[in-house]
């Protein structure tokens, strides 16, 4: 038992599980948890951003390039409001983030008298945004509700989970027990499943496998491409698993070669993944081809495809089993690279004609070493380097908005990325439009020595939106035109290394500055309008299916 105040019993708590890094903003019910967090001294970096939206995107960021939990600390009502979009976006892609925000008093929670910050049910408005949610109501209840918030992001599909803790019981002094750590709950699968799914896949002539964001999550890459190789299986990551295998592994593709792999599989395994298509398009094996889906949560089975056979287990464990398992069932197959090469080639011929994103994007991997974090955003140069046009040789190096397409995350989930790979760059892609919900955050990049670099192409609008005005609605453009101050001027006023680069080739000598530079550069690049993605590389990806 130990003598603390609630303030106090938090900090410890977070200690406890290991936590090192905060992203917030401080207020008057927080103040007894900020006077705690001065008490840690440097055993807690305390990162105070300028909005709070990008405390929980830095959070997010910092959570999805480490595998660590990423938390953030705001005040009630507005401010965790201030957080929502980032919160759906870590619930879209799995994150471990954990929200701490205050409350009012607590004798008036939900009175409605009207206090300072007051909002209606803020724990039940957590919890529609998170997978778990508690309130604190005494200093004592403090520890477990920290380390139930840490369980549940451990065991199971990971995603955010928050607490409230209101102004009173931060302040109280009272006796504490703190708690070492429980430990995550892992599912392995049942056995009898998993031996009919090495079954399914081991007397298949043409094996496929599909990973999705649920491999880098649960850290199961090595035991992915040790089951590749066994099953001679093509890999077809989707746009959130990007990096659960070498791009240049010979049996990797992208997601944008899944139509024809699926046109040719005679057995599917889709490990961690929704699958959901492009424009939401089924993803689907051959009628009577089994579908084997393995999920840490069973509910996804029935929201898309139904599999042959479900087996809901964490994905390190159920996949180690079929490695065990599969060599005892395994027919022999010829070698497949040569299959697999030929997708990629025709895929990346067809990339490559999309100008002039291919050439940008070529740019960006040429000039980056592999271990570079990408952070991108809804932005067409982005677009071409999720659809795999940019190879991705490490996991946990690609990060996108999942699901949601949150305009505006990029910028501050790449610096909650970089704060969390201090011996590695980050990159974060942005257009002028995204880019611009998040530019306050330039002075915490500044204030807190974030060395990221920063690209901003600015075609001087919602360029997704105007092309879609001009093509589909008859030039008739509205709300999509911006104008922007000069980025590289900008960039400068705020204290980092501005830089103006026209063309790929002045992108690339823009790189090599901001690589030289220890601090952070923010990059301006002027371009024009550029053609769509999205129905180019559909067409292409319809006429093989
Ligand atoms: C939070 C949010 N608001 C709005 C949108 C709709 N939206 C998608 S792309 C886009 C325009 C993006 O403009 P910009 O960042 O400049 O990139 P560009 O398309 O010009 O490259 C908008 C408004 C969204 N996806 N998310
Ligand atoms: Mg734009």
């Amino acid at each position: 038992m130990a003598w603390l105040t609630g303030g106090q019993a938090l900090v410890q708590s977070l200690l406890r599980e290991g936590v090192d890094t905060i992203f917030g903003i401080p207020g008057v019910q927080l103040d007894w948890a900020y006077n705690a967090l001065y008490d840690a001294g440097d055993k807690i970096r305390v990162i105070h951003c300028r909005h709070e939206q990008a405390t929980a995107y830095m959070a997010d960021g910092y959570a999805r390039s480490t595998g660590k939990v990423g938390v953030y600390l705001v005040v009630p009502g507005p401010g965790v409001l201030n957080t929502t979009a980032a919160l759906s976006t870590a619930y879209a892609c799995n994150s471990q983030v954990l929200c701490l925000t205050g409350q009012i008093q607590s004798d008036a929670i939900d009175v409605g008298r009207g206090l300072l910050h007051e909002i209606p049910d803020q724990i039940g408005l957590l919890g529609h945004l998170t997978k778990w949610a508690g309130s604190a109501l005494a200093p004592a209840e403090i520890p477990g509700l920290v380390h139930e918030a840490f369980r549940q992001m451990r065991s199971g599909r990971p995603r955010p989970t928050a607490i409230e803790i209101p102004p009173d019981v931060l302040m109280a002094q009272r006796e504490v027990e703190l708690r070492d750590p429980l430990p995550p709950t892992v599912e392995t699968g049942d056995p009898a499943l998993l031996k009919q799914a090495a079954e399914i896949l081991g007397k298949a002539e043409k094996p496929l496998i599909i990973a999705g964001g649920g491999v880098l999550s649960a850290a199961a890459w090595e035991e992915l491409r040790t089951l590749a190789e066994l099953l001679e299986a093509p890999i077809a990551m989707t746009a959130n698993g990007i990096g659960a295998l070498p791009s240049s592994h010979r049996l990797a593709v992208s997601f944008v070669g899944l139509p024809q792999l699926l046109a040719e599989a005679d057995a599917v395994l889709a490990v961690g993944t929704r699958l959901v298509g492009l424009r939401n398009r089924k993803v689907e094996p051959r009628p009577g081809v089994p579908l084997v889906r393995i999920d840490a949560d069973g509910a996804q089975f029935y929201r898309t495809t139904p599999p042959t056979l479900g087996i809901v287990a964490d994905a390190k464990p159920a996949l180690n089993s079929l490695i065990d398992l599969v060599p005892g069932q395994n027919r022999s197959r010829p070698d497949r690279s040569a299959e697999v090469a030929a997708v990629k080639a025709w895929i990346a011929e067809d990339m490559g004609t999309l100008e002039p994103q291919a050439t940008y994007g070529r740019a960006l991997r040429e000039e980056l070493p592999d271990e570079t974090i990408f952070v991108t955003e809804s932005t067409q140069v982005g677009y071409w380097l999720s659809f795999g046009g940019l190879p991705v040789e490490q996991p946990r190096t690609f990060i996108g908005s999942g699901y949601q397409g949150t305009l505006g995350n990029g910028f501050p989930t790449a610096l909650g990325a970089q704060v969390g790979n201090p011996d590695r760059r980050v990159v974060s892609i942005n257009g002028d439009g995204g880019f611009m919900f998040n530019v306050q955050e330039l002075a915490t990049a500044v204030q807190h020595e974030i060395p990221l670099i920063t690209i901003v192409f600015d075609d001087g609008a919602y360029g997704n939106v105007r092309r879609m005005q001009e093509q589909l609605y008859g030039n008739r453009t509205i709300a999509s035109e911006l104008k922007n101050p000069s980025f590289a001027a900008l960039g400068e006023v705020f204290g980092l290394q501005g830089l103006r680069a026209v063309g790929p080739d002045e992108l690339r000598q823009a790189l090599r500055a901001a690589l030289a530079h220890k601090g952070p550069s923010l990059i301006e690049v002027p371009v024009g309008a550029m053609p769509m993605i999205f129905t180019h590389m559909l067409a292409r990806m319809d006429a093989r299916r």
